[in-house]
């Protein structure tokens, strides 16, 4: 029988890549979408006519019991949020209410109209926040930096709740940093591999950073997306760091990227204080022992090196396309 799945967040880095995952292991694949005025699909574009969109919002219960009934899934990813860590000292009650409590709205509507369907909450290494204990696993305690942290931290213990509580199949995966060319711009990597193809190309002169210093365990978001199937497809639901066990800082991306096209980094970004965090995650560091050990996960799948190359690969090759018709166009 073909398996059914619900994704939240399916227009985001991770939905994507995640609806491509399960289509091609045969799924039928439901994505929750909200509505904008602008339809903002360009991640699932090429996959459009495989799945099939449910018009929801996180912060709407009855849409999502809705999308619940309509799917009547095998199993439900959670991914959507106001994911932003920047966003959410601009928005901290959106980010509570997206990012905390609507976890407790798609856990409702699964307990209520399919509670034997299996559940992912997409949590996050932002919920470690400030060094307690380095590198991190599933143990690590909790001290977030940010409204957003704060959030992740609620939906993770709602998601541990659900599965103590009602003995529901929920699993939360305590995902590091993952990044890819659909990554949104405003998060450092993609500004970076963005702005190395616009200076490459002679369509920007200088990029403006915060925090060059910071350390991050950076991986491949299509790798990590498997990781996530991966957890409900175990005997026992668990919880799960994915991480690579790498650290590398803003800086270092920024030297990979401006040299991977022949130039040198301290030639074009500026620090700007306006990209400073009121309050800063220093370093995080995963520890994937135990999903190396009960996944089967290899950290290394796709190298930092690799990561940051494909990226600024994807990015050269989007902007020459828009300057060729830019000049096609005689403007
Ligand atoms: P994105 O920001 O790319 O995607 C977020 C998704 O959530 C989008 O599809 C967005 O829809 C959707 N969304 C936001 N608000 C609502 C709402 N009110 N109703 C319905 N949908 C909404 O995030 P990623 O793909 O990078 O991350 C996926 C999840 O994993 C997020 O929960 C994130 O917090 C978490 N995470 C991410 C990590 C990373 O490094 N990428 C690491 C750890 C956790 P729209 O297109 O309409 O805006
Ligand atoms: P992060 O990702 O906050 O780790 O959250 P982001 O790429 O925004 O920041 C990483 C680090 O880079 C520093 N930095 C800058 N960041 C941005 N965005 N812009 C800048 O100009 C800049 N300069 C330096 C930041 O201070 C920070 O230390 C991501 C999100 O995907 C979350 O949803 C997810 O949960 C965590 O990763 C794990």
């Amino acid at each position: 029988m073909t398996k059914k799945a619900l994704i939240t967040g399916i227009t985001g880095q991770d939905g994507s890549y995640l609806a491509e995952l399960l289509l091609e292991k045969g799924y039928k694949v439901y994505g929750v979408r909200r509505r904008t005025s602008v339809p903002i699909l360009e991640n699932i574009k090429h996959i459009e006519n495989e799945i099939e969109l449910i018009e929801g919002d996180l912060l709407d219960l009855s849409s999502l019991v809705r999308a619940v009934q309509v799917s009547n899934p095998d199993e439900v990813y959670n991914l959507g949020a106001q994911s932003f860590v920047g966003t959410s000292w601009n928005q901290p009650i959106i980010t509570g209410q997206v990012t905390a409590l609507s976890v407790t709205n798609m856990l409702e509507s699964v307990r209520i109209v399919k509670p034997d369907a299996k559940f992912y909450q997409a949590s996050s290494s932002e919920m470690f926040g400030k060094v307690v204990e380095t590198p991190q696993k599933e143990t690590t305690p909790f001290y977030p930096r940010s409204p957003y942290g704060v959030a992740k931290v609620y939906g993770h213990w709602m998601t541990v709740n659900y599965r103590e509580s009602y003995d529901m199949f929920t699993c939360s995966g305590i995902l590091f940093n993952h990044e890819s060319p659909r990554r949104g711009i405003e998060f450092v990597t993609r500004k970076i591999s963005d702005a190395v193809a616009r200076i490459k190309l002679g369509l920007q002169s200088e990029l403006r950073l915060g925090n060059l210093d910071a350390l991050r365990d950076w991986g491949y978001a299509k790798d990590y997306v498997e990781c996530m199937w991966l957890m409900l497809q175990q005997k026992e639901a668990d919880d799960y760091v994915i991480a690579t066990g790498e650290v590398h800082s803003v800086k270092e991306f920024c030297e990979l990227a401006f040299s991977h096209v022949g130039l040198s980094y301290q030639d074009y970004v500026v620090t700007d204080p306006k990209f400073f965090r009121a309050a800063e995650v220093d370093l995080l560091l995963g520890d994937p022992s135990k999903s190396i050990e009960k996944l089967g996960w290899n950290p290394q799948k796709t190298t930092f090196k690799e990561l940051v190359h494909l990226m600024v690969d994807q990015d050269m090759e989007r902007i020459r396309q828009y300057k060729s018709q830019y000049n096609v166009l005689g403007k």
